[in-house]
């Protein structure tokens, strides 16, 4: 008998998820952070066993009983084939091959929270606000979801996301966080007011320098008087046409874990910048001092450093715009392919706020290149579409590598780029392996 079934963890995994997933997300905290027993009793109902030290157990946790079972934990509205990087908070990536639609799927969006989010029972679209204040806003306003919807003209716009620490898990020596593969990227539609608009109507006096946003995630410690992340970005950026304060992801409701019923988009730039459950905005008069804005996090070293080098926090810059990148979407990795057959590739190309001007892919560990076809953008801060069909010369094992170039000339680099203390910004060109038989 297999030792699973011995010890009887088959019968964990059969009970109902859904439920789970209802319960764990939906819960509320003690002030120390662990899981009420309101919650803690239900959840021993679904395991069929009381959960003996139920009072220990942190809000948000997922139980190894599913966690660690071969069945995809589905978080609430995502697809069963993310993977979960780690469950409290609830970070998960999308491999490349469910990254294939020009527009990303509303449950193929990665997740990257850095606190727990707002229980679903405790978000009511109808009486969400916004209020918009700070040493550099003329007043201080306050706005309702139907206010913003009604009194500020819509638009819809692709927009790019993607993690700052998006291809981190390469880095090395490695560095600490969410060891993100490939997958923290990702480009659905946004449908919502543009921020300017808004900046604009509660007024925006001559000194204002950034804007910084505050969301109703608590901090992982149950402190509700703590700040989970408060970044922000400059007014240029603030005041762009495709800056999105957004109620929409294709065309439906945000999912509950990536901000609904409001968040900040800003495409093109390092994620962490777009604000979910979103309610309130300060206009600054100096650059946001936040939670997560200060000290090592989401900053590079202004000038290149030698890897595992120690960097004081002065010598540490802000990461605006995110570098040149793609990824191979179709096929997946390890495809085996008939020596007389032609292989179909395809994937999307990202620069930050330029565009990309050519994708070319090489078989042969970038010796050589040939250009890719090439789509246009949506509109700017929007990935591109590429695609090809490759001839391989001799059967063989063979490597199909994707390299970008941007508007401006820049191409992704080949193996790892500049090493940095927190790992962000790893734009490596992308790799399948494919066989030829
Ligand atoms: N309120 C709030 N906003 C947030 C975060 C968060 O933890 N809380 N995480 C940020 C980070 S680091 C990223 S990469 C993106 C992730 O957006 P997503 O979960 O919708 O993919 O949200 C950003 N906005
Ligand atoms: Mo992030």
């Amino acid at each position: 008998m297999p030792e699973n079934k011995k010890i009887g963890l088959h019968t964990l995994y059969q009970t109902d998820k859904t439920k789970a997933e209802k319960i764990l997300l939906g819960a509320s905290a003690n002030r120390r952070g662990f899981l009420k027993s309101g919650a803690i009793a239900a959840l021993g109902t679904l395991l069929g066993a009381p959960v003996v030290f139920g009072k220990n157990y942190p809000s948000g946790l997922i139980p190894a009983a599913w966690a660690d079972s071969d069945l995809p934990f589905s978080l609430p509205g995502k697809n069963g084939g993310l993977v979960i990087l780690n469950d409290r908070p609830i970070n998960a990536e999308t491999p490349p091959h469910l990254l294939d639609d020009k527009i990303t799927p509303a449950d193929l969006l990665f997740v990257r929270n850095n606190g727990i989010p707002p229980e679903a029972g405790s978000i009511d679209p109808q009486t969400w606000t916004l209020t918009v204040e700070g040493e550099s806003a003329a007043r201080s306003k306050t706005y309702t979801l139907a206010d913003l919807k009604s009194k500020f003209k819509n638009y819809t716009y692709q927009l790019t996301l993607e993690c700052g620490g998006n291809g981190r898990k390469e880095f090395n020596p490695p560095a600490k966080g969410n060891q993100w593969t490939t997958g923290a990227v990702g480009c659905p539609t946004w449908t919502g007011v543009r921020l300017k608009d808004v900046l604009n109507d509660v007024g925006v006096k001559n000194d204002a320098v950034y804007i910084g946003y505050y969301g109703k995630d608590t901090h992982l410690s149950g402190d509700t008087a703590k700040t989970v992340i408060s970044r922000g970005v400059p007014m240029v950026k603030a005041m762009q046409d495709e800056s999105l304060l957004a109620w929409q992801m294709n065309g439906a409701d945000i999912p509950l874990l990536n901000g609904h019923p409001l968040r900040l988009v800003f495409g093109g730039w390092p994620a962490s910048c777009s604000g979910k459950w979103l309610h309130k905005i300060v206009i600054r008069n100096r650059v946001h001092d936040g939670s997560k804005m200060t000290g090592q996090s989401y900053r590079v070293p202004c000038t290149p450093v030698a890897p595992g080098t120690k960097v004081p926090d002065e010598e540490m810059c802000i990461i605006e715009t995110m570098p040149v990148k793609s990824l191979i979407t179709f096929p997946k990795t390890g495809a085996t392919i008939k020596r007389s057959q032609k292989l179909p590739i395809r994937g999307h190309a990202w620069a930050g706020d330029t565009s990309i001007k050519a994708v070319d892919y090489s078989i042969d560990f970038g010796a050589t290149w040939q250009k890719c076809n090439l789509e246009a953008a949506a509109n700017l801060n929007a990935w591109q579409h590429f695609s090809a069909q490759i001839t391989f010369p001799q059967s063989g094992y063979y490597e199909v590598w994707a390299r970008a170039t941007d508007a401006a000339g820049t191409a992704q680099p080949m193996l790892l780029p500049g090493w940095n203390p927190r790992g962000y910004l790893n734009n490596a060109c992308h790799r399948i392996a494919v066989k030829v038989q």
